[in-house]
């Protein structure tokens, strides 16, 4: 039957130019395929079929103008579209979903009616408001404890909640609390034990202690400069080696293998581990801190300087947990999406209680919950000091953390006493030392453990009489050795039993230390501890003791590092452990293969002149990426990421085309749900739709950039943004990203102090280049025309993500419509353009006075015009140069005229820039939508007269035009620059400028745009 395909319902718009016809008569389609490209002066979009079929009759070509309910096409239709109503994609996975809530339901109900595990009573607390009825509550309580010893704890909670939502019902305000007492969350009897021989693991983290604390102190003692930290690693020790001896599995050959974030200035404990573990040797050890020449270790885990180990840099305090966040929800996103297995594996970040006071550390909390990320696991080692003094000295840290990540929907994993406390908290009838502690402040903790157990004693269980008798049987001794929970593998090993197999939430384990735990009187707990990189002969005796390092005093003096034969038990036991969990950690490696690069064809249509048609470079870049959603290659490793901005730089056309990844799926119909380019959620969706999020939009890129190593396959995600909301807000994660060797593209939209009008001064760009060229292996370009574009991005897939270069692409793109010429025939312009500069015009009828204008992005257009008012009205003939980037020239001229000054005996290299304009005539003048710094890059690289104009200032609202007159880059300012500069280089009589000047009424006298 023939059936007449319709153009869809495209919103608001009418009469919309076809720019594409992908059909033709007699082609067998299937549903969803598209059938023509519609493109409005804003974005385009391409338009797929709804009916399977072959095609009778194609009614439309390239150029007509269509709007809803035109006919496209007559089909053929195939017997597949008659199906009785198939149940919508959508629909199904709403009703999976459904089914598969109610299983999940089941398990829920399985759990609470689990055999209760018949225990001793618990304790009830103390609380510590004021109590004007004593006798009612202690009813009240005696209750509870007997709902909880005959039905258990689910039961008590049901109870428990019924009588608040009562309360409110009833008009009480009550305060609600998502905090528990200040105990274990495990209680003794649910810990799950630990096979380990806890000996042998005890005696390999001493000699991992001594290590590390030895390789710091020898380095200071040579160089007093080089620094490093002995107390952050000290206070961890335990929560590392039992992740490493237990829990946490290497990639290899059969599995991905679980991501470790490890604390930044813990680095020294996983350099000592690695050499137990005979990854790393006693000259490298001696070398911490010291990489200039090669083969040193990195103060911090750096994976661009040292490649093949660290994985993630994470010592600029918030980054780390941020972007640990996104590697969990990008791993989800690479299964949901097919593109790699579920194998259970786990994100672990390690994180210091004083670098959750970062706005980042714990900004995403509230997506990990809500994304149900139980990949992943927040360690907070909370030694309650930061670097200046106590985190919290006045309250505590781990309530409040308690309190924000439960708020937040995560599974909280409080890990605070170990396991000498357990039986004075099961004596503690009248709950008073559960009181103390709730009570007690961690400025006083800390003051504690700096001190002995006399004054613990005194200061901590002296508060009430129940207290102090619960400890009178003990010694001072005995008390001191009270341990917290984070220096205790047991309780450790059952906070990440319980973390790994926790499902449907994220887990956070806030566990307590000491800071500088061992380091004695000079170290241990005192506010100075962050900074100790010395340790006297004293404190490294007391250390050896403490931890029974076997070393002779004389080897101690010496600060000899102890490595036991390899055929001892605890370097056998180390390894074997290892080698159990798939290999060593951390490790970087990378088996992706590479992706091929598009046919050039598929940029062809970027080389023609668009004649009379006017569109933006987003607009191009746009229509690219759509192009290269078909190459079959490329199309599945696309990753379009998007801070909310997506119909700014029109591409909605991408929600219904490739879908927004939704872990969930979509379980609502959208509002818009007829149109082409409706909101549409998908669990294998590819876009990252971010929402008003830089930092998480920029964490997921970094994610996906680096998904070569940490997934072993390579991904091309471009990240499109405001480009006033990129570098300068999220400068330190693109810093990161280069220091992770990201692989990807950054595209600023909307760039250009004077391109992007109106939106004033928050939001026009004129520096994003030069913040960007501060990252090394950051490659940056401001193109012009969609040649250009097509050219850059084609080198950049091939060089990334066929050549696996290191570096990474910025990109500007701009909103203002023009037409765009087609490529010049040139055989250097391609050069050109990746190297920066190339001639692109030349005005050369007079032969009498020449100047050689350099333009880039949008100002390249400005130059033009101006260079045809020169010629045809003051007789000037011009070369005009359109530079793609001042950044990649500036890179070039750096490095010849740097080989050039070491090497003065050799041959002499020319910088490109003096290639091209070396031989020219006249002076030269520069100018871009961006500061003056910008083109000012390239002038110490040729010996011409050259002068730089640009948009420094702050930017203001206000249309193009007169944007362009205020920073003094129109048409109307080159030309009288122009004439001016030729003045000045006594080319032509200064009456011309001064003419100029008059004539475009320009004030000489205005002051600077920097001070307006
Ligand atoms: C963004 C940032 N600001 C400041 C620092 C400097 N710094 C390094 S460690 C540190 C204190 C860290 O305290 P905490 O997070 O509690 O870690 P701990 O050493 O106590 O485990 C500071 C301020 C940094 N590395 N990054
Ligand atoms: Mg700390």
């Amino acid at each position: 039957m023939s059936e007449k395909l319709l153009v869809p319902d495209i919103g608001d718009f009418e009469e919309v130019e076809i720019i594409e016809v992908l059909a033709k008569q007699g082609d067998q389609l299937n549903i969803n395929d598209p059938v023509i490209t519609i493109e409005s002066d804003k974005s385009s979009v391409e338009i797929p079929t709804t009916i399977a079929g072959k095609i009778e009759k194609v009614e439309v070509k390239v150029g007509d103008k269509v709007s809803k309910g035109d006919i496209i096409l007559n089909i053929v239709s195939s017997v597949e579209n008659k199906k009785d109503n198939p149940i919508p994609k959508d629909t199904e996975s709403i009703i999976k979903q459904a089914e598969a809530a109610l299983v999940e339901k089941k398990d829920e109900i399985k759990v609470t009616q689990q055999p209760i595990q018949k225990k001793e009573q618990s304790t009830i607390q103390v609380t510590t408001g004021k109590d004007t009825d004593p006798m009612e509550t202690e009813d009240w309580l005696e209750s509870l404890s007997a709902v909880i010893s005959k039905d258990g704890n689910q039961r008590a909670h049901f109870l428990i909640k019924e009588l608040i939502n009562k309360a409110y019902r009833e008009g009480a305000n009550i305060p609600y609390t998502q905090n528990t007492p200040y105990i274990n969350t495990i209680p003794p009897e649910a810990e799950v034990k630990s096979n380990g021989d806890q000996n042998i693991e005890r005696r390999i983290r001493s000699l991992i202690r001594w290590n590390a604390a030895a390789m710091v102190v020898r380095a200071n003692k040579k160089f007093p400069e080089l620094g490093g930290h002995i107390g952050t690693f000290a206070s961890a020790a335990t929560l590392y080696d039992v992740g490493m001896n237990h829990f946490w599995r290497a990639k290899n050959n059969k599995f991905g293998g679980d991501l470790v974030y490890f604390q930044g200035h813990s680095a020294p404990g996983m350099y000592a581990r690695a050499f137990l573990e005979g990854r790393l040797n006693e000259k490298q050890l001696d070398r911490f801190r010291q990489e200039v020449n090669s083969g040193g270790l990195s103060s911090y885990p750096h994976p661009w300087l040292m490649p093949k180990f660290w994985q993630f840099p994470t010592v600029s305090m918030g980054l780390g947990p941020m972007l640990a966040i996104y590697q969990a929800r990008y791993m989800k996103y690479l299964i949901n999406r097919g593109l790699i297995k579920d194998e259970g594996r786990k994100v672990w970040a390690f994180l210091g209680d004083g670098e959750m006071d970062e706005p980042e550390s714990m900004g995403a909390i509230g997506l990990a919950a809500r994304e149900k990320l139980d990949n992943l696991i927040f360690v907070v080692n909370c030694n309650l000091q930061r670097l200046d003094g106590p985190v919290r000295g006045n309250g505590k840290i781990i309530q409040e953390l308690e309190g924000s990540f439960r708020g937040a929907g995560w599974n909280v994993i409080k890990v605070i006493w170990g396991s000498y406390w357990d039986s004075l908290i099961a004596n503690d009838k009248t709950g008073h030392l559960v009181k103390i502690m709730n009570e007690t402040v961690d400025g006083e903790y800390q003051a504690m453990k700096a001190r002995d157990g006399a004054y613990v004693r005194e200061k901590f269980f002296g508060k009430y009489p129940e207290t102090q008798e619960l400890v009178s049987s003990l010694s001072d001794r005995d008390i001191w050795r009270l341990n917290r929970g984070g220096h205790d593998p047991h309780k450790v090993y059952a906070a990440y039993d319980k973390a790994t197999k926790n499902q449907g939430s994220p887990t956070v384990i806030i566990a307590k230390t000491i800071k500088g735990y061992g380091m004695g009187k000079t170290g241990e707990s005192v506010n100075t501890t962050h900074q100790t990189k010395k340790l006297d002969v004293d404190d490294l005796l007391y250390y050896r003791d403490r931890f029974d390092v076997p070393l002779t005093d004389e080897q101690v003096r010496n600060i000899e590092y102890f490595k036991p034969d390899e055929k001892s038990p605890e370097i056998k036991y180390l390894k074997e452990r290892r080698l159990n969990l798939g290999g060593y950690l951390p490790e970087r490696t990378t088996y992706a293969k590479p992706i091929k690069a598009p046919s050039k064809d598929i940029f062809d249509f970027m080389k023609v002149s668009t004649g009379e048609k006017e569109m933006s470079t987003t607009m191009a870049l746009v229509r690219m990426f759509t192009n290269l959603l078909r190459d079959k290659n490329i199309s599945p490793r696309l990753v379009p990421i998007i801070p909310d901005e997506a119909r700014t730089f029109g591409m909605e056309g991408f929600f219904q085309k490739i879908g927004i990844y939704a872990h969930e799926g979509q379980k609502y119909e959208p509002e818009d749900a007829a149109q082409l380019s409706s909101y549409r959620e998908d669990k294998s969706g590819q876009v990252l739709e971010e929402g008003i999020n830089e930092a998480g939009a920029m964490s997921s890129w970094i994610a996906a950039a680096t998904a070569y190593t940490n997934h072993d396959i390579e991904m091309i995600p471009i990240y499109i943004f405001y480009s006033m909301f990129g570098f300068q807000r999220i400068g330190d994660l693109a810093w990161a990203a280069g220091d992770s060797q990201a692989r990807g593209f950054l595209i600023g939209a909307t760039a250009g102090r004077t391109t992007l009008a109106g939106e004033g001064l928050q939001h026009q760009d004129g520096h994003s280049h030069l913040i960007a060229s501060t990252i090394p292996n950051c490659v940056t370009y401001d193109p012009t025309f969609h040649y250009e574009l097509a050219v850059i991005f084609r080198e950049g897939l091939r060089r990334m993500h066929e050549k696996k270069e290191n570096v990474f692409y910025y990109i500007t793109t701009m909103n203002e419509n023009y037409s765009h010429p087609e490529m010049p025939k040139d055989k250097n312009c391609e050069e050109g353009i990746l190297k920066g500069m190339y001639k692109i015009k030349e005005f050369n009828k007079f032969k009498k006075t020449k100047i050689q204008l350099l333009g880039s992005g949008t100002i390249l257009r400005e130059m033009m015009a101006a260079a045809e008012v020169l010629q045809n009205e003051y007789e000037i003939d011009s070369e005009i140069w359109s530079v793609t980037s001042f950044n990649e020239l500036r890179k070039d001229g750096m490095e010849v005229e740097r080989y050039n000054l070491l090497n003065p005996d050799k041959e002499q290299k020319t910088s490109f820039v003096e290639k091209c304009l070396g031989k020219s005539e006249g002076p030269i003048m520069a100018a871009s939508d961006y500061m003056r710094m910008n083109s000012d890059q390239i002038r110490p690289y040729t010996n011409k007269s050259f002068y730089s104009l640009g948009t420094d200032g702050f930017g203001r609202s206000d249309t193009r035009k007169n944007l362009r007159k205020f920073f003094e880059v129109d048409k109307e300012h080159l030309v009288a620059y122009s004439l001016s500069i030729l003045a000045k280089e006594q080319l032509i009589a200064s009456k011309y400028a001064n003419e100029a000047i008059k004539k475009y009424k320009i004030d000489g006298e205005k002051p600077m745009p920097t001070k307006l």
